[in-house]
């Protein structure tokens, strides 16, 4: 979010921010002017060649204060490096542009300004042929400043169990909470099932797992799955409990169950900060009852009941709405006209992105900026991953393996990239509803016994290559983004 306490409000002049009128005018550069700009005739262009660009525009006289640089960029999607800074400003930052072939997307940055002056550099280094381009340069007073660094764990209390450890960089070992915590994170997601076959992902584990939370300083989201196992877009099976219950009777089961978690997690001091009700609900929940493929009536009347749960027993939690596929505004779109038609209440949306399957950084920008600005409400992408390596480790195969995005092959730096690249496209939502990212899931290392299937305590790991703690269970370079909000 911008946080505008104590900064300057004046927006510094920069000459020519669009390169349109006298096109250098006002930057120092050895790029090019070409036509079709962003939203606009022209744009600036740093070809590939021999040698880096760097165009720089220095702002002098201005006030001290945090200040933030925005600027569209569009790439051939191969630069060897390229982004957007503030610098010489006392406390200097940069975001790089992500890879992305073709299309616009807004990157932002944001620095603080300590000697009343500050320099905005575009850079770029690419080979011949390729190309990174710039335009509509802003620099305006604030800071954008995610406040969720999140991950989910909700797999860590049986990884423990059974004999997993986690690491610092160094090999040290030490409780992942910890570890996680001392590396920026400040919010866990920890999903609960009904009755869950094997016994966790239920009440005794969250409120075990809330007291540690708390110890560490890291706030608590509550996913609810209302299901004794998965629940997702493909499948939103009812728990067993319910499954002879009447429309009137799961309601109740639904507002008794959310209450009831909520409730014994305020009584021991540790009160969820947030909840969501249901998990990934694209197509609605507990099935057939609740699936929205005709309408939003029985869905609307559960959410409804889940809110009125969270609330009664703790009013300043906040209750998340989640749908996944974060590239498809026509879904959000869908989805949230009909639930706020039926009046349900919410006070933030949840996302799910997978760069695999969820569009291309454009998809997820333009979604989550129009959302924001629609329902006027904060976002998180509460789900997202990235692999560190094509490789298995516990010889049962990983969802992920090939499918690497163009300009990110599988490694502990590309990981840490993509984390990098989707919290700038969330610090880029407008009017400060970007709040943040979780990761999913950053402890679920391959350790026996704790595999994908709740039914078959020998299943193996589908998503170790997507933890972040590497095959010797040490932390992952992408870690280190936490500390940066
Ligand atoms: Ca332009
Ligand atoms: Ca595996």
């Amino acid at each position: 979010m911008i946080q505008q306490n104590q900064t300057p409000q004046t927006p510094p002049t920069i000459i020519n921010a669009g390169f349109e009128s006298n096109p250098l005018e006002g930057w120092e550069t050895a790029g090019i002017v070409e036509p079709e700009g962003y939203e606009s005739e022209k744009r600036l262009t740093h070809p590939g060649g021999n040698a880096p660009v760097e165009s720089i525009q220095k702002l002098s006289g201005i006030s001290n204060g945090w200040y933030t640089l925005k600027v569209w960029v569009k790439s051939t999607g191969k630069q060897k490096e390229a982004y957007i800074a503030l610098k010489d400003c006392g406390e200097d930052a940069k975001a790089s542009v992500p890879v992305l072939r073709e299309k616009w997307l807004q990157v932002v940055v944001s620095a603080k300004v300590t000697q009343h002056q500050c320099t905005i550099s575009l850079y770029s280094d690419a080979e011949e042929g390729e190309w990174v381009s710039f335009d509509n340069v802003e620099v305006v007073p604030g800071r954008a400043e995610l406040t969720v660094m999140g991950a989910d764990i909700s797999s860590l209390k049986k990884s423990e169990d059974k004999g997993g450890v986690y690491a610092y960089e160094d090999g040290t070992e030490a409780d992942a909470l910890k570890i996680l915590s001392d590396h920026g994170m400040n919010y866990a997601r920890i999903r609960v099932w009904v009755d869950s076959p094997d016994g966790y992902h239920g009440k005794a584990q969250l409120l075990e797992m809330a007291k540690r939370l708390k110890k560490n300083e890291i706030k608590l989201l509550v996913d609810f799955h209302y299901s004794d196992s998965w629940a997702d877009p493909g499948k939103q099976p009812k728990p067993a409990a319910w499954e002879n219950l009447d429309f009137e009777g799961l309601k109740k089961a639904l507002y008794d169950h959310t209450y009831d978690v909520c409730i014994s997690l305020k009584e021991q001091g540790t009160p969820p900060d947030m909840v969501q009700v249901g998990n990934e609900i694209t197509n609605g929940m507990m099935w057939p009852d609740g699936k929205n493929d005709k309408n939003f009536d029985t869905l609307a009347a559960l959410l409804k009941e889940g809110y009125r749960a969270v609330k009664d027993c703790s009013p300043d939690t906040l209750v998340m709405l989640h749908v996944d596929n974060g590239g498809n505004n026509e879904m959000y779109r869908w989805w949230f006209d009909n639930i706020i038609k039926q009046g349900v209440p919410f006070d933030l949306i949840g996302a799910s992105y997978y760069p695999y399957w969820h569009g291309t950084f454009a998809d997820l920008q333009s979604n989550l900026n129009d959302i924001a600005l629609r329902y006027d409400k904060d976002i998180i992408v509460v789900e997202t991953s990235y692999a560190f390596t094509r490789d298995d480790k516990d010889n049962y195969e990983n969802i992920i393996t090939v499918q690497e995005k163009p300009g990110y092959p599988f490694s502990p730096e590309n990981q840490a990239r993509m984390l990098a690249d989707i919290m700038t496209i969330v610090r880029a939502v407008p009017n400060g509803h970007g709040l943040g990212v979780m990761w999913w899931d950053a402890t679920w290392t391959a350790v026996p016994g704790n595999g994908w299937d709740p039914f078959h305590p020998t299943a193996g790991n589908n998503w170790e290559n997507q933890a972040l703690f590497d095959y010797n269970n040490r932390a992952l370079p992408a870690m280190n983004l936490f500390k940066q909000p």
